[in-house]
């Protein structure tokens, strides 16, 4: 096994999991489930500055790479090399493919996610934002759903009747929409979720088992508190005057 890529099921680092489904290209990229225990240890740390999924490493060379869409792209470019998954028509395809790189983790993702977050607090607990909670939830109804669905229009799959590695860009983000109860209203995108779930690499990924990777604050309170001492640690031996708030 030459390469590895470091997942948390759920988190941003399954589209790249997916892929790597998608590709049957299991046997040389070996996909690493990372728990809550070994969040944000030193290892992780060292791997990737913030702690945080996904990871990948080539082992021979020990080639590191973070970022799910850079990640996603590099695996994509060595490894679709009978553009299975890529065989855009035309230049202006593929500049679509490159918006849904950037536009799923950054606007997307962290709007669903934000939602998630705010989701876990009970209705009424300091912790919970309920400005934050209307801002996500207008983005998502009145900006980036409205968007999907009218790009989406009737076809099966984003780009047409070929399921493409768009895909799997935008699967998690339904997943998430769906796990947060925001995509109920969209009959096409729901229709489009049922349509991905018959596809084996994208249950193998996104399943009833693998919900318990899901972070709550208890699980995830552990890999914080590791995190805070180490930057008090460090912050000390630079004599920073440095608590975390
Ligand atoms: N822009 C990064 C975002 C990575 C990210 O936010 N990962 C989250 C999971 S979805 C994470 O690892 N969170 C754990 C933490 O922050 O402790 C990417 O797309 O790879």
């Amino acid at each position: 096994m030459s390469a590895i890529l470091y997942h948390m099921p759920y988190f941003v680092s399954s589209v790249v999991a997916n892929l790597i489904g998608e590709l049957g290209i299991s046997e040389k990229v070996q996909v690493k489930i990372i728990g809550f225990d070994n969040l944000k240890d030193e290892f992780h740390l060292a791997k990737h500055p913030q702690g945080k999924v996904p990871f990948y490493i080539e082992v021979e060379d020990d080639f590191t790479m973070i970022e799910s869409s850079a990640i996603f792209l590099y695996l994509l470019e060595k490894h679709d090399t009978e553009k299975k998954l890529s065989n855009w028509k035309d230049a202006k395809e593929r500049g679509q493919f490159y918006q849904f790189l950037l536009n799923c983790p950054c606007q997307i993702y962290p709007n669903l996610a934000q939602l998630f977050y705010q989701f876990l607090n009970e209705k009424g607990s300091p912790m919970r934002d309920e400005n934050l909670i209307t801002k996500n939830l207008n983005a998502w109804h009145f900006e980036i759903a409205p968007f999907l669905v009218k790009y989406l229009g009737d076809k099966p799959y984003f780009f047409g009747d070929q399921f493409t590695a768009v895909d799997i860009l935008l699967g998690y983000q339904m997943v998430l929409a769906e796990l947060v109860g925001q995509l109920k209203d969209y009959p096409t995108l729901v229709a489009y979720l049922l349509r991905l779930r018959e596809r084996p690499a994208f249950t193998n990924i996104y399943n009833e088992a693998n919900k318990i990777y899901l972070p709550d604050m208890t699980k995830y309170s552990v890999a914080i508190q590791r995190k805070i001492q180490r930057e008090e640690k460090l912050a000390s031996e630079k004599g920073l005057d440095y608590k975390f708030a």
